[in-house]
């Protein structure tokens, strides 16, 4: 199947308000014509400091001038990183994903340990991913010297709706980032959150903004709102399973060979929940007790969860490359 970045907001629109079992079966043939369907991509995430963060996401719990519950944590030790990236490679996961409640990365010490923990982690052989907000083409090319395979930087929402969300940086930048990520051939993990009180229209307009990137992000992370006490967005309404169907659905219909990971938001679904969403084309989760600071199913949950659906983890390094580089794109 020939992958398109040339979409138009009207077909992702067709595809997106199709009859829902409809929608499942469409996106369940396009996900065994381009992938190995029972294979999903297990990564466990590392908070590797958390909060005081100076932006104003409104979804986010670590952002500073929100009164949450969430201890602040200042940068955690490349030992303490390595003890952890043990237990997630234990436990079967292939890659591990570092997150810092940083607006953007500073030449300074912290970025100095922060490739270390890099150098460390992928010398275990696991696929290292890094979300430090936003990022220089240098600091990328940094990234990827120290051994970062992959580095996650989402949109969020819709072009449209950013400036409801997030007031402290503007959509443009985060494509700027996303920019020199892939300039400096990391593999790129891009996606957004359901449940900021977003149209349908914006999330067709976000699945949109993904598909038509001049390469597709290699994983595209969709993540159903944790409302967290103390955030804006504390209130907001649970998301459904059908809204996630349909945004996972759509995006593996569109973006075929990509890894669509179901994310945050597995702590409040069921198994059968689950399972659909992976028949619709996800194939990969977070895995481990924790996000970044709240729950998710454990690593035992998990593998009940695989034995039971027939699925295996996918093993570290499967694509050498970003995935979405090495295929030709047709216009
Ligand atoms: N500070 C960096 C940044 O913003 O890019 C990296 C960490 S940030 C927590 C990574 C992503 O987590 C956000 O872009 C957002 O998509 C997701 N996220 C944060 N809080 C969330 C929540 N309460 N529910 C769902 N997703 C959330
Ligand atoms: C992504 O798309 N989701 C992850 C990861 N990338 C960094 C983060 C989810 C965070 C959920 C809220 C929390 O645990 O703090
Ligand atoms: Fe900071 Fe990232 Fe949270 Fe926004 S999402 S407040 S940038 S940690």
């Amino acid at each position: 199947m020939d992958i398109r970045t040339n979409w138009t907001l009207s077909e992702i629109k067709n595809i997106y308000e199709r009859p829902l079992l409809d929608l499942i079966y469409d996106a369940a043939t396009v996900h065994r014509q381009n992938n190995a369907y029972a294979e999903v991509q297990v990564s466990s995430l590392i908070s590797i400091k958390t909060g005081g963060c100076k932006e104003d996401c409104a979804y986010c719990p670590q952002a500073a001038r929100y009164q949450t519950d969430i201890e602040v944590e200042p940068l955690m030790t490349v030992e303490k990183v390595r003890q952890r990236a043990e237990t997630a490679k234990a436990n079967g996961a292939s890659r591990l994903c570092m997150g810092a409640a940083w607006r953007e990365v500073r030449d300074n010490k912290d970025f100095d340990r922060v490739l270390e923990m890099v150098s460390e982690v992928n010398d275990m052989g696991l696929e290292v991913c890094c979300t430090l907000g936003m990022l220089t083409y240098e600091q990328a090319e940094k990234l990827k010297a120290a051994g970062c395979f992959a580095y996650n930087h989402n949109i969020d929402t819709s072009s449209d709706n950013y400036s409801n969300i997030i007031s402290t940086r503007q959509f443009e930048d985060r494509i700027q980032t996303l920019d020199n990520v892939r300039k400096a051939k990391l593999s790129v993990c891009c996606g957004g959150i359901v449940g900021l009180g977003e149209t349908d229209e914006d999330r067709i307009k976000m699945l949109h903004t993904l598909s038509t990137m001049e390469v597709h992000p290699d994983s595209v992370p969709i993540n159903a709102l944790v409302p967290v006490a103390g955030t804006p967005l504390q209130d907001n309404k649970k998301v459904q399973i059908d809204e996630m169907l349909r945004m996972i659905a759509t995006a593996r219909i569109i973006m075929p060979k990509s890894v669509v990971r179901l994310s945050a938001g597995r702590n409040e679904m069921s198994l059968a929940e689950q399972a659909l969403c992976f028949m619709a084309g996800a194939n990969s989760i977070f895995a481990g007790e924790k996000l970044l600071t709240t729950p998710n199913p454990d690593f035992d949950a998990d593998r009940q969860m695989f034995n039971l659906l027939g699925l295996t983890p996918r093993k570290p390094f499967k694509e050498s490359a970003p995935v979405n580089e090495l295929t030709e794109i047709a216009s």
